[in-house]
């Protein structure tokens, strides 16, 4: 973003020393800072997660690791971050509270958005030890349901026959541990922090099944040299909008184009499994373990599932925001509801942290009114997002035997989503979702019958384990609660599971009270 029409300074190291005192900045020397880790995806999330305990790990002066960003997919960061000498501001925004403060810790943005060359010469670099990364769920090219390298991805196609002008991450990151092993042979760990289950375990597979397949000994020398830990990362941070930019301007007096903004709440759970040195994040906040599976389960099927659900739900309902959606009576009994009866027995126990708790703790952190989280934007890419957030859940419960009548409601919240992104359904709403164009498709020959369109989408096994889908329960769920979300009164399908669930709740409390 350029400074526009304003004539407002653009910040920058040379303004650094000129900002209003309500603006916190660096607590240490820049200048010394040097390169020793890369992140890849330097988006709003990373800006106010990753690079924030960063800079209040160097504010402690431990170690000197700054972080090189780099972005291989738009927006391109010369222009913003770039010219800022990788300075931005971090808006810490409750309700009427803001807490605003530069952050300092990226050293240096690259740009590889045309050509992989510039991110290889950094990922192959000696100097980097550590690659973290956020690249969106669907740049790991795995399958969802099985968590397997899509070997019929069309970027993984082009990188195997291609593999020194690789695309896809996992490309990228197998020619830059080839030249690692090539040049110098110094380790590297691969810290995915995206919202995938098992992250580390699904990247180390994509990375290792490529190298497997190029067949030269690079996968043997991943599995000695690299080290995938699993991690589980929180803060709510939506895309910024211009009125972040302009709110920037107006408050403190300088134009920022790299403003990030995100909720107060964050955590990050890290797998202690690396292979060199580590930034001693555990000493501002992070807690390093031995599994963060329990914590994963937690953030991905309570955080992560009420927001997909308010999200799709709250679309259908024609709502804006996820902070519209939990202020919606109707939407945020519902979620309370699913939370507690459905979603937290499927739970492993978790160190330290009380379920009950958790659950009211996230459902007051949607209702921040200061956090414009759009529900279009989280239902994007909802293929690859509900496996781990509804669908997990769904198969544990069925396990146990038990109802699973309020958490397939949103499962059929994501189905009407893409149906009625169709042209038979005439194109509601513009979505983006690597299965936009199957349910389309779908849609389109199917028409209006929800028995129909529910299993059909239910046989893209991709998306649906077939022995989940061939569940009778959940069949009947789903069908159900779809052809409700596709009618004129969607949210009869909210009203009819929450009463059903009422009437499940008295007829077992009936039993045990003989
Ligand atoms: C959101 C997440 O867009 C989405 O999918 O659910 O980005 C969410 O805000 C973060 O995981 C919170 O830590």
């Amino acid at each position: 973003m350029n400074a526009g029409s304003t004539s407002l300074e653009t910040l920058g190291p040379a303004l650094l020393g000129r900002l209003p005192a309500l603006v916190q900045t660096p607590a240490y020397d820049r200048t010394a800072l040097q390169p020793g880790m890369a992140h890849l995806g330097v988006g709003a999330f990373h800006r106010c997660h990753q690079a924030e305990y960063t800079d209040d790990l160097l504010a402690l002066r431990v170690d000197r690791w700054g972080i090189v960003g780099i972005n291989i997919r738009p927006p391109t960061l010369a222009d913003t971050l770039g010219r800022q000498g990788g300075l931005y501001t971090r808006l810490i925004r409750e309700n009427s509270h803001v807490d605003a403060r530069v952050i300092g810790s990226i050293v240096e943005v690259v740009d590889s958005q045309e050509s992989a060359a510039p991110a290889l010469d950094v990922l192959s670099s000696p100097d980097i030890e550590l690659v973290t990364m956020t690249v969106t769920e669907k740049g790991y090219c795995h399958i969802p349901s099985s968590g397997a390298l899509d070997l019929d991805h069309p970027d993984i196609v082009h990188d195997l026959a291609n593999p020194e002008t690789p695309r896809s991450v996992p490309g990228i990151l197998a020619r830059a541990l080839e030249r690692r092993r090539a040049t110098h042979g110094r380790p590297l760990t691969l810290l995915s922090c995206d919202n995938i289950p098992t992250n580390g375990v699904i990247l180390e597979n994509v990375v290792r099944t490529f190298a497997e397949r190029r067949g030269n000994g690079l996968a043997d020398w991943i599995a000695g040299n690299a080290a995938f830990p699993c991690a589980m990362v929180d803060r709510i941070a939506p895309a910024v909008t211009r009125d972040d930019f302009d709110s920037v301007e107006q408050w403190f007096g300088y134009h920022d184009g790299a403003v990030a903004v995100g909720e107060p709440f964050r955590q990050w759970v890290i797998e202690q499994k690396f292979a060199g040195r580590m930034p001693r994040w555990d000493l501002v906040g992070a807690t390093f373990v031995d599994d963060v599976t329990p914590f994963e389960h937690l953030k991905m099927r309570v955080l992560n599932g009420a927001q997909t659900t308010l999200a799709t739900l709250g679309v259908l309902a024609g709502l804006e925001h996820t902070s519209d959606a939990i202020a919606d009576p109707l939407l945020s009994a519902f979620i309370r509801r699913m939370l507690i009866e459905e979603t937290l027995p499927t739970l492993l126990p978790v160190p330290g942290m009380e379920p009950l708790a958790y659950v009211e703790q996230s459902l007051g952190r949607l209702k921040n009114t200061a956090i414009r989280h759009r529900n279009h934007q989280i239902a994007t890419d909802g293929s690859q997002k509900i496996v781990q957030r509804l669908l997990n859940p769904i198969r544990d419960r069925l396990g146990q035997g038990a109802s699973i009548g309020l958490l397939s409601v949103p499962v059929a919240g994501w189905m009407a989503y893409l149906i009625q992104a169709s042209s038979r359904f005439g194109k509601r709403w513009p979505v983006s979702d690597p299965y936009a164009a199957k349910v389309a498709g779908i849609a389109d020959a199917t028409g209006h019958d929800a028995r129909a369109l529910a299993s059909a989408i239910l046989a893209i096994d991709t998306i649906f384990d077939p022995g989940l889908a061939a569940n009778g329960a959940f069949r009947e769920a789903v069908t159900s609660a779809l052809n409700e979300l596709l009618s004129d009164d969607p949210m009869a399908a909210v009203r009819h599971s929450l009463e059903q669930d009422e009437v499940a709740r008295l007829k077992r409390s009936k039993q045990s009270a003989l």
